[in-house]
């Protein structure tokens, strides 16, 4: 039998975040979300590089009404592969106040496709970061690409800095909407006007159908919570650059943390700090998801 046990060296979700004394406009969206398990309900994939705490849909919903959102994105975890039945569960339950990134296999069938699509879900998310999958060759994303087209989706991409330079052509090839997670993974020791952060800005600039989650101080950040500061330029500099492409999430509930777990409420209080203006935080918060979701 499978042992859903949480690994013991990460931490799990802040049951307690403080209330941020940021107010997100009306309608704003926490666009990068998860829901584990629980695992005897929902078993997590055997493929699976880390077991999370289990921390459901009923946990996601009121830290959604408790942080001052309106709605989500749920996006598939690869500790849950390519079994989507805990995002479809979460999805269904909250009607038309979230939607879905999903993982699928070359082999999804239409039929799963389209139950999918009545779930709620908008877009599949490649996943390339090592010590979470296995990434594969280009040609079994592209299989996958084809299968979604027609439905309008997007694809997710989750990659560190070090892979845009290899899949440079694979990521600029994408015909659909391509969101990146967490802005690629920058390393904020080095300048914002380097080298590395420059190719991703020059990804942007482009290609239009690039949009960025302006997401994961926690995951970035070397100088640490609570403000992250060296994190701020990064994602400000999108924002202001980039105002109608990019995306604001929490992250909730932080899976693979080991120095520290985020508190949400602090993350919230960030936003006006990375989107200085009201106008930049409507269409953060607003605007861009649900253009890019609720269309
Ligand atoms: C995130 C980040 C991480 C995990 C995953 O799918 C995942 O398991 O994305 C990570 O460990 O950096 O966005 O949840």
């Amino acid at each position: 039998m499978a042992d859903f046990r949480m690994d013991a060296d990460w931490l799990c979700y802040d049951p307690a975040p403080s209330k941020p004394t940021y107010a997100p406009p009306p309608g704003a969206v926490d666009a990068h979300c998860h829901v584990f398990g629980p695992g005897d309900v929902f078993p997590y994939a055997s493929e699976r590089k880390y077991t999370p705490c289990d921390v459901g849909k009923e946990q996601l919903f009121a830290l959604r009404d408790f942080l001052g959102f309106e709605r989500n994105v749920i996006v598939q975890a690869t500790c849950h592969g390519a079994d989507n039945r805990a995002l479809v569960d979460a999805l269904r339950a909250a009607g038309d106040r979230a939607r879905g990134i999903a993982t699928v296999r070359d082999t999804v069938t239409d039929e799963e496709l389209t139950d999918l699509h009545d779930a709620g879900v908008r877009g599949v998310r490649f996943n390339f970061v090592r010590r979470l999958v296995d990434p594969k060759p280009d040609a079994y994303y592209r299989t996958i690409i084809e299968r979604i087209a027609p439905l309008g989706w997007q694809v997710v991409i989750y990659f560190e800095a070090a892979d845009l330079e290899e899949r440079w052509d694979f990521f600029t090839s994408l015909p659909t909407t391509v969101v990146v997670d967490h802005m690629g993974r920058p390393d904020v020791a080095k300048p914002v006007d380097g080298p590395e952060f420059g190719r991703f800005i020059r990804l942007m600039t482009e290609h239009e159908n690039v949009v960025s989650k302006v997401s994961c101080p926690e995951r970035l950040s070397r100088s640490g919570p609570p403000n992250y500061d060296d994190v701020i330029p990064f994602a400000r500099t999108l924002v202001e650059r980039f105002p109608d492409r990019v995306l604001w999430g929490t992250d909730w509930p932080h899976p693979n943390m080991t120095n520290h777990m985020p508190d949400d409420g602090a993350l919230v209080d960030i936003i006006p700090r990375i989107a200085p203006t009201e106008e930049l935080r409507q269409k953060l918060l607003v605007d861009n998801p649900m253009r890019l979701y609720w269309r």
